[in-house]
């Protein structure tokens, strides 16, 4: 498949038109619905306080929500998605073997609020997890238009490949933009447009970012992770703290 090979040799893939008309409109129904009812778990802007943000959920805009967590467990149509034909052909062409679906990291909708809608610094995925090896991949479903205006992503390509010293990371594991070798890197960064539909495969290895969102409407992307079966999570770590889900 030419997109796995794109994925292996950028770090990342778009996969244009992934979801059909009519699924993205109940997609985008039931995304709505569920910011409106902000059922726990949410992740709210003000927790995370990346650049932007409400500096606490008592200060204006602290409600916003930038995750609501655990999207499987939210509505059957997200579930379905998660582990639809299309993911989960491509997926195991990749992997080479039986894939699971991470529940400890991603598994939800991501909502980027034109006000108080953080940016996220440059960092690798790996970030959240803990897997005996670093393979695995995101989709990342654009529910609407994704562009530079409105907080996409930008990914630097290639860079799920490089090595670099834990030193170019900062505590938090975002990469350094203050140091002149990472800046060289993160000026070859692209910003993929998306349409409505379209998918973003990424490694959690591809170093990304995204900005803020200056249009005037929310942005709406549901993002899943996968790894093989012989990939297992490390015991006793966040990872392996929920049952996995199986395609
Ligand atoms: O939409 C964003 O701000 C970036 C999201 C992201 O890269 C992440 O959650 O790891």
């Amino acid at each position: 498949m030419k997109s796995i090979e794109a994925l292996r040799q950028e770090g990342y893939v778009l996969v244009p038109r992934l979801v059909p008309q009519g699924a993205l409109s109940q997609l985008n129904e039931i995304a709505r619905a569920q910011l409106r009812a902000r059922a726990e778990p949410l992740e709210l802007e003000a927790d995370l306080r990346y650049p932007g943000a409400p500096k606490s959920r008592d200060d204006a805009g602290g409600g916003t929500v930038r995750r609501l967590l655990d999207a499987c467990a939210r509505d059957p149509v997200f579930a379905a998605w998660a582990v639809s034909p299309p993911v989960r052909e491509w997926m195991e062409v990749y992997f080479g073997e039986r894939v699971l679906m991470s529940r400890a990291h991603h598994n939800c909708l991501m909502t980027k609020h034109p006000q108080y809608g953080s940016l996220t610094g440059w960092h690798r995925d790996i970030r959240y997890w803990s897997f005996q090896r670093e393979d695995l991949v995101s989709v990342w479903f654009a529910l609407g238009e994704e562009n530079a205006d409105n907080g996409a992503l930008w990914l630097v390509p290639g860079s799920h490949r490089m090595r670099f010293e834990a030193e170019r990371f900062d505590e938090a594991k975002f990469f350094r933009a203050d140091l002149e070798a990472n800046r060289e890197i993160l000026q070859r960064a692209v910003s993929p447009r998306l349409a409505p539909g379209d998918a973003i495969f990424f490694h959690c290895n591809t170093l990304h970012s995204a900005g803020k969102n200056l249009s005037d409407a929310v942005k709406f992307s549901l993002v899943f992770t996968y790894h093989g079966e012989s990939n297992a999570p490390r015991a006793g770590t966040r990872s392996a703290s929920k049952p996995e889900v199986e395609l």
